[in-house]
């Protein structure tokens, strides 16, 4: 039985699946801008590897001739510098589970607002690495295209080149999650993390990494992580006519509503922006762009999209990139934001929406994005206005 050494799981998490374990985040706990380690959502494919020994765990390095270069963790920490980016990781499959309700059935895990999380990184930068085990970063073999990663268990996923090898790309080999070693359930002893792109390419108990003129060729690079037309049946998709999901498109959830008296919001902030002196409802939620792209801005409305208001983004409480200059942050990270409206103007359900820095907007409805997979599920976020948390 390999699920044997599978870890000890929190019990706030929301379980979708226990062999292999596939857990989701409360919305309670997406409300932090750091989410808490043992509260992030957990999503394994198969089980969790019985690696123990941080120190003497080995990553083989596979070059584009086929010689091989190891390094040891500790090995690692001892010739690399070290850096910290705070980056969210969010699963193809968040909000899959709407995509169904508003649509069609979809294959895959039914997950709500809550595979997806965010937590401070620590590691080495790939290219550090890969730069000492011999690729020429500034002119790599013409033929090299993607990079494959190994998890210690079988799974695997690959990038293209380009992101690993990037200054401001931010690949790291990640041994620690907010401060401590990562978690079994998050990758101990080591993990890729790869800013900005779909969760699904982060792979955790990295065993390997092979430089490679073709994509990693397993089912989580070659199927399972594309989107199909709305027409096209699972029953018979051209794989190779979709290209594997990278870096992801913007998205937005709202985690809370809440009515609120008017003698309650005399003192807050909230009351003061949006001028509120009666009963309101306040919103909150996260918004989060792939591939580096900024939030600009978050819009509610609480009449299913007659009207609209901004929301109010909350600090953005990221650490620089692994780049290490403030010039070049990228945005890795979600932002947290609210909003208030009086109650006497909700009618029907809320919606939120975000906008990234390249002006992309989220789709209004599921059907046009539809894919029989369930991935990259972003139409407006609805929620009932009766709706408490
Ligand atoms: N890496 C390995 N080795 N095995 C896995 O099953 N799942 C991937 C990715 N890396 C996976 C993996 C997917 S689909 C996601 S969404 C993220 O890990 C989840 O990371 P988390 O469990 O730390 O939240
Ligand atoms: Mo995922």
């Amino acid at each position: 039985d390999p699920f044997k050494y599978d870890p000890v799981r929190d019990s706030a998490l929301i379980q979708h699946s226990e062999r292999p374990c596939n857990s989701e985040t409360p919305e309670s706990e997406l409300r932090s801008y750091i989410t808490p380690t043992e509260k992030f959502y957990v999503r394994n494919h198969l089980w969790v590897p019985n690696l123990h020994e941080a120190d003497s765990h080995r990553l083989t390095i596979e070059l584009f001739d086929g010689e091989e270069v190891v390094y040891t963790v500790a090995d690692l920490r001892k010739k690399f510098k070290e850096y910290s980016i705070t980056a969210t990781l969010q699963c193809s499959g968040n909000r899959r589970s709407h995509m169904t309700q508003a649509s069609r059935p979809t294959n895959g895990l039914q997950w709500g607002v809550g595979a997806i999380g965010t937590a401070t990184w620590s590691g080495v930068r790939l290219r550090d690495v890969l730069a000492d085990a011999g690729l020429d970063l500034q002119e790599p073999d013409e033929n090299i295209k993607h990079l494959k990663f190994v998890g210690a268990e079988a799974y695997g996923a690959s990038i293209p080149i380009d992101k690993a090898i990037d200054r401001h790309g931010d690949v790291l080999l990640a041994f620690s999650m907010n401060g401590q070693p990562l978690p079994r359930d998050h990758g101990f002893p080591l993990r890729v993390l790869v800013p900005g792109h779909v969760a699904a390419r982060s792979v955790k108990w990295l065993s390997k990494i092979v430089i490679s003129d073709e994509e990693s060729t397993s089912q989580w690079q070659r199927r399972d992580y594309k989107c199909f037309g709305p027409n096209v049946r699972a029953s018979h998709p051209d794989w190779d006519s979709a290209p594997a999901i990278q870096e992801t498109p913007v998205q937005s959830a709202i985690t809370s509503v809440r009515r609120v008296q008017a003698d309650q919001l005399l003192d807050s902030a909230l009351a003061r922006v949006y001028g509120l002196e009666e009963d309101s409802v306040v919103l909150e939620g996260y918004a989060f762009a792939g591939g580096g792209r900024h939030i600009v801005r978050v819009d509610i409305s609480p009449d299913r999209g007659h009207t609209w208001l901004q929301a109010q983004l909350q600090e953005d409480g990221a650490k620089m990139g692994a780049s290490g200059s403030p010039d070049d942050h990228r945005a890795w990270a979600w932002r947290q934001w609210r909003a208030a409206v009086p109650a006497t103007q909700v009618s029907g359900k809320f919606c939120v929406k975000a906008t990234d820095d390249s002006y992309n907007v989220q789709p209004d409805t599921f059907e046009p994005t539809y894919n029989f997979r369930g991935n990259l599920a972003n139409a407006w976020h609805r929620v009932p206005s009766a709706k408490k948390t």
